[in-house]
């Protein structure tokens, strides 16, 4: 079994109002709710119709950016990390994300220190945790994580996030054992030179933020080509509207906190 894509469950957070304040770098315009709503439900279907778990929580206007809940905390099989979220408006969310973790995992750890990492930097791979430094995810955070992995016995290799990108994964997903979905940008810093790597085709970067979920390729809609590569490369792939999501910097990958707790009795 592959953990790092093979999951039982996911975290989603319905989209409220509040999203009209979500943060991002240029404003594009406002997000249509309605649309959003939309997307998000079709997300979430997508999800289930891999036979995994969804839990749907609560739309909660306090924190316009928690739908994409990711950010929050850091999934592994034996234990859940809440992160430090760096942007000051999210740094609830992990509190707010803690007693639903506490629901399914045996082992809850809160990130220590001063630091701060955002989940959205973290790429779990079969053999190792990958984390950008980004504008969200600083050294203190990134030594605070690698104190928790290292007493769970994993490894923590730092990689660059580029300067004008919002998180790592903003420009990679993980496809399978050895194979990621990169950005050329991305890819050129040298960080996956151990892995299989399929670019995002030529103006089509905004599809590198996909996520393999069971059988399922779960990617942006309106990028052809890239869609096509993988179609070629044989993965089974599904296309979500993300139009609105974009707009806040958000993609698929942003949007659930995805695992498989090892604890005696993960269901909801
Ligand atoms: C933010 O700027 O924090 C949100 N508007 C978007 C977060 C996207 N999350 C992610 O890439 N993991």
């Amino acid at each position: 079994m592959s953990s790092s894509y093979t999951f039982s469950h996911a975290i989603v957070r319905q989209p409220g109002e509040s999203i009209l304040d979500g943060l991002r770098a240029i404003d594009i315009g406002a997000p249509d709710i309605s649309i959003f709503r939309k997307h998000h439900a079709d997300y979430v279907a997508a999800l289930r119709s891999t036979g995994a778990t969804v839990i749907e929580l609560p739309i909660a206007e306090d924190f316009p950016d928690s739908v994409f809940v990711e950010d929050s905390a850091l999934c592994l099989p034996e234990l859940a990390i809440t992160m430090r979220p760096g942007a000051p408006s999210r740094f609830g969310e992990s509190a707010l994300m803690r007693p639903t973790l506490e629901s399914v995992y045996d082992n809850v750890v809160d990130l220590s220190g001063s630091g701060h990492v955002e989940g959205g930097d973290i790429l779990t791979t079969e053999s190792e945790v990958l984390v950008g430094l980004s504008a969200r995810t600083d050294i203190a955070g990134v030594n605070a994580l690698r104190d928790i992995l290292t007493q769970w016995g994993y490894s923590l290799r730092i990689v660059e996030t580029p300067e004008d990108i919002l998180h790592f994964k903003t420009d990679c997903s993980l496809l399978d054992e050895e194979t990621v979905l990169c950005t050329p940008k991305l890819a050129a810093t040298g960080c996956f030179e151990n892995y299989r790597v399929i670019h995002t085709a030529d103006g089509e970067q905004a599809s590198a933020n996909a996520i393999r979920f069971n059988e399922l390729v779960i990617m942006p809609e309106g990028f052809p080509h890239t869609r096509d590569a993988l179609l070629a490369a044989g993965y089974k792939v599904h296309t979500v509207g993300n139009s609105e999501a974009a707009k806040l910097d958000g993609g698929m990958s942003c949007l659930s906190l995805r695992f498989s707790p090892r604890k005696r009795n993960a269901c909801q």
